[in-house]
């Protein structure tokens, strides 16, 4: 217990008043075994430059912006290079008994390109740097790298056998420009051990993609790979994945439209199928005329529409009977995107099967933006074609 006393030495002084008994350095005092919910926050808490100091030991890391502490870093020995903290997520990643911690890291290489190799032992690209808990101590549980295919987690020093190379962002990844982000840690088939999904997301000509990744520990080493969309494997929660990211795409391709404009978009939006575009609602897009502006707001109407038609993919067959096309694109008119904040293992109730999300849904509201948190419960049915949202239950929860 004294050695996990001074593992908290790593965390703010806050937690560490929640992990240790108020009296206090009495050593004579039994000092409750901290429960998971605990370890985790410990790991969550974790700051970054922590996190990077176990990961590369002996190396100093310095923040760019004091002011952002966790997100941005260089190594004042090799100050061109860069270790963007692109996020992080806690959950019971390769063991079902004890929470670790998922640090997801860039490294981008400075102008003359010659620092993270000597200096990191590794190149350019995406890393995730695993952490656990060794004798009540935050402690390095293996350095992992996203393969250019953007396929796979794979430890690093395998990798290099294999011959892999890492993701760069915006160079290998499935999106146009895009970037991936840590999303959720989930244990989307119950076996104990919780997925990791990432969202991979980018504009290309003034349309959003966004497609959010799985990705299954394989139960040897530090291998994770992607649960192929294709592939037998069938899970419930794809339905919810791959609706709220063709939401957060339409929403995010139409956001720019405001007014008048926006109330015509969504008109021709609601047309199945899809009505030809008029010059007049063109010249509403693209006020100032030029077949540049014109190519584009016909690009991106055609991609919302057909965004908000994969979005509606997703629904059951019942769930469509229910609701008309027009009556779905209209619940849609005020939408510019949703985030997943959180996903629960699919669950039976009452003969039915339930997937549980908290989601931030954002939206305008006049000529501002505003964001909502809530809690939807899905109800999912397998028909042929895959899993498929049947009904949604959602309850507006507070910010937090
Ligand atoms: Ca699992």
């Amino acid at each position: 217990m004294r050695r996990f006393l001074l593992a908290v030495a790593f965390v703010p002084l806050a937690l560490a008043g929640a992990l240790t008994p108020a009296c206090g350095g009495d050593e004579t005092t039994p000092t409750p075994t901290p429960t998971d919910a605990e370890l985790a926050q410990l790991l969550s808490d974790l700051p970054a430059q922590a996190v990077l100091s176990l990961a590369f030991p002996g190396v100093t890391f310095q923040p760019l912006l004091p002011s952002q502490p966790n997100l941005t870093f260089f190594m004042p020995a090799h100050p061109g290079a860069r270790q963007e903290v692109l996020g992080h997520l806690t959950g019971y990643l390769t063991d079902p008994d004890h929470p670790q911690l998922a640090t997801f890291l860039y490294l981008k290489e400075g102008s003359g390109g010659q620092e993270l190799q000597p200096t990191l032992g590794l190149e350019e690209g995406l890393y995730m740097i695993l952490v656990g808990i060794e004798r009540g101590q935050p402690a390095l549980a293996g350095v992992t790298m996203l393969d250019a295919s953007a396929q796979e987690f794979l430890e690093t020093t395998l990798a290099r056998q294999e011959g892999r190379r890492p993701f760069r962002q915006g160079v290998d990844n499935p999106t146009a420009n895009g970037t991936i982000w840590p999303a959720v840690a989930s244990d989307v088939d119950n076996d104990g051990v919780d997925e990791l999904v990432l969202l991979d997301s980018g504009v290309s000509q003034g349309v959003e993609a966004a497609l959010y990744l799985t990705y299954d520990w394989s139960g040897t080493e530090l291998r994770w790979r992607r649960i192929d969309p294709d592939s037998a494997v069938h899970i419930p929660s794809t339905a919810v994945l791959d609706y709220l990211a063709a939401v957060e795409a339409a929403g995010g391709t139409a956001e720019a439209w405001d007014g008048t404009p926006r109330a015509l978009a969504w008109e021709w939006l609601s047309t199945s199928p899809a009505a030809p575009i008029s010059a007049e609602l063109l010249a509403q897009l693209a006020p100032d005329g030029t077949p540049d502006s014109q190519a584009n707001a016909r690009r991106k109407l055609e991609a919302a529409h057909a965004l908000l038609e994969s979005a509606y993919d997703q629904l059951s067959t019942g769930w469509r009977q229910r609701q008309p096309w027009t009556d779905f694109v209209y619940g849609f008119r005020n939408s510019t995107g949703v985030r997943i904040e959180k996903l629960l293992p699919p669950r039976e109730e009452g003969g039915s099967t339930l997937v549980e999300v908290i989601i931030t849904a954002k939206s305008r509201e006049g000529s501002i933006s505003v964001d909502r948190r809530f809690k939807v419960v899905y109800t999912v049915v397998e028909e042929a074609s895959g899993w498929r949202l049947d009904s949604a239950d959602a309850r507006e929860e507070g910010l937090p």
